[in-house]
């Protein structure tokens, strides 16, 4: 069976953007290949965060894997900081890597424009630990929202030239980016992409976890184009993103849809689609409450036992190809 890998960060909320782009896809692929889903607390300390909040948001992650759909018994879901062969494999990785491509990373850029000179080594190293995590499993695919593609594409050459140095160790894996849903817009700024760490869109963000008059105010106050026309058009990004996530969460097809809202205003979209989020999270967010803490700690326990034996067998292949072991007779 082919191997997916992938992972979300336990910092701010979890919203729309990061399901419809990434969990989501998650649950269609786990029956289909042997499925890994970390909680990488390590990449959230690339940013100061509070010890006690950062412990409570990786429980919290846990608990909306599940939630959502992941289930225990198919695929393996862990904690990225029990997995102490993650930030060993870095540091391998690291001795590969080139200060000129992290420099290239976007995400980088972009960080470090916003802190300027005090821009930690963790926020540079960021994409090294990423590919860390997923060379270390053989992984074949790695379901992602659109922007994690360039994040990817350094995995895949770091493996190729670990490879090329040191022999055969990794597998080479293979980006799986949804053509819907790759990238959900704020719904305050359709310009700008769904995202928990920019501070001033909370209120283009649609969390999971938001209640039912956060859900209507959001929609109710989202922006749109000019024009009065429902339909799907990438001219026109508002309406493009909103209709987007009708499709995706109630499964109707693009002509339904615009038939369906042909001759109405814009009002009675974004009630509408207010309607079938609420009708969505509901289920989702009775079932975060329900999960046993005892039975989280056991899942996540098992997880980590499992992802560690296949991340050791990877990295004692890659510390021997480096002439790491063996050194003693
Ligand atoms: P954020 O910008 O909200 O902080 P992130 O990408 O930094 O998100 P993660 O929680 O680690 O943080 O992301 C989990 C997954 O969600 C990734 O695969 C990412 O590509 C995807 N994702 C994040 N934002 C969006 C979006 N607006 N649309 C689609 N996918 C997204
Ligand atoms: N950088 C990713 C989170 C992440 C990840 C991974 C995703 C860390 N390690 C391995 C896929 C595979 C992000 O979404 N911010």
């Amino acid at each position: 069976m082919k191997r997916i890998f992938s992972g979300a960060q336990p910092t701010g909320n979890v919203h729309l953007g990061n399901y419809l782009g990434a969990l989501r896809n998650w649950v269609a692929l786990q029956r289909e290949y042997e499925s890994f889903f970390c909680i990488v607390n390590l990449h959230a300390i690339t940013f100061p965060q509070d010890p006690k909040v950062l412990a409570a948001k990786t429980r919290e992650l846990a608990r909306i894997y599940l939630a959502v759909g992941i289930d225990p018994n198919v695929s393996t879901v862990f904690v990225q900081s029990d997995v102490a062969e993650h930030t060993e494999l870095t540091w391998l990785l690291n001795c590969v890597a080139r200060m000129s491509e992290l420099e290239r990373m976007t995400q980088f850029k972009e960080k470090a424009r916003k802190q300027q000179e005090n821009v930690g080594v963790g926020v540079f190293d960021y994409p090294v630990l990423m590919a860390s995590d997923i060379l270390l499993y053989q992984t074949d695919l790695v379901p992602v929202g659109e922007d994690q593609k360039q994040h990817l594409e350094l995995t895949r050459d770091l493996a190729i030239r670990f490879n090329r140095d040191y022999g055969q160790t990794f597998a080479v894996p293979e980006p799986f980016i949804p053509k819907i849903g790759a990238r959900i817009m704020s719904l305050a700024d359709p310009a700008k992409k769904m995202s928990k760490s920019d501070e001033e869109s909370e209120a283009g963000c649609i969390m999971l976890l938001d209640d039912v008059d956060a859900v209507r105010r959001k929609f109710k106050r989202a922006v749109t184009d000019s024009g009065t026309e429902i339909r799907f058009d990438e001219s026109r990004p508002a309406i493009n993103n909103l209709l987007t996530i009708y499709h995706l969460l109630n499964d109707r097809s693009a002509e339904e849809i615009e038939d369906h809202f042909n001759g109405q205003g814009y009002a009675k979209l974004k009630g509408e689609l207010a309607e079938v989020t609420i009708e969505f999270l509901k289920p989702i967010q009775e079932r975060v409450r329900s999960i046993d803490d005892d039975k989280l700690d056991a899942i996540l326990r098992q997880g980590a036992e499992k992802a560690e034996a296949i991340a050791r067998v990877t990295l004692n292949h890659a510390k021997r190809n480096m002439g790491l072991i063996g050194a003693r007779k």
